[in-house]
């Protein structure tokens, strides 16, 4: 996977790409990452990169001419490439974009600061627009830095020893299960027996039952939207007939 990022601050991605899983990725070739600063594009003899809105009004755009300039040296380093802008009015970013995105492989992701970039840029050079979430960032450089990590850790082999990638939230539709660590008893509260029992049949069967309802609690938007399998299907039937055992007990009259 190789990423490219366009920014008039390049310094913000040196302490991103010195650790943790873009590091290790980094180190084990499993990615390339580059940030370039457009301000280095800049065709003016001040090397501007932001103007004066035309109508007028409040804040700064960013000009066509040195983002034009930092996206073709770009695309000629890597010919196959397709461009992002990170922008609000991008389609949402979720786990299934991050897959498609992956599946890619070489990514020109275009920040931009003040209140955004010339339009003409949108239209000519960029091949999808992608947003973070519904509120309001200052620049594209941390949106850039959480779609560059949520696809370099769906890399085999960056993840560091384990396949969690494939068992982490979202990656069949559903939270992930409790987690517990030592000591088993933390403030009065207790470590789910079956945890300490070794039994893995059960230990699985246990946290199957506690992602789907853990979803059902805190995100059952995903789980509408999901296809259930059998077992997802009997977990939730059963917790359906306790919940109603215990209201037929305590209010006979509830149905
Ligand atoms: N931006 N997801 C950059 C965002 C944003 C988002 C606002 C993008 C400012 C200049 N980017 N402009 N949300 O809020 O990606």
């Amino acid at each position: 996977m190789k990423f490219t990022v366009l920014t008039i601050f390049p310094e913000m991605f040196e302490s991103f790409w010195a650790h943790g899983i873009i590091r290790r990725a980094l180190d084990l070739n499993k990615i390339s990452a580059t940030a370039i600063n457009i301000r280095d594009y800049a065709t003016d003899r001040h090397q501007m990169t932001d103007d004066r809105p035309f109508g007028g009004g409040n804040g700064m755009v960013m000009k066509p001419e040195p983002l034009a300039g930092a996206i073709r040296a770009a695309k000629q380093r890597q010919g196959t490439a397709k461009t992002v802008l990170l922008t609000p009015q991008g389609a949402t970013f979720d786990q299934n974009m991050a897959r498609d995105l992956a599946s890619i492989g070489e990514l020109i992701l275009v920040c931009g600061r003040y209140e955004g970039v010339d339009e003409r840029i949108c239209q000519e050079f960029i091949d999808y627009e992608i947003s973070i979430g519904d509120y309001v960032l200052t620049g594209g450089e941390l949106a850039a830095m959480v779609i560059i990590e949520a696809i370099t850790r769906l890399i085999p082999g960056t993840l560091g020893g384990e396949d969690s990638a494939e068992k982490d939230s979202f990656s069949d539709g559903l939270l992930e299960h409790a987690h517990y660590t030592r000591p088993r008893n933390f403030e009065d509260q207790e470590t789910p027996a079956v945890l300490l029992s070794g039994h893995h049949r059960e230990i699985e069967l246990w946290r199957t039952e506690s992602s789907v309802m853990r979803t059902l609690l805190k995100r059952p938007d995903l789980l509408r939207s999901k296809e259930l399998n059998d077992q997802e299907v009997e977990i939730l039937k059963k917790w359906y007939r306790e919940i109603k055992n215990l209201l037929n007990i305590e209010h006979p009259e509830s149905e």
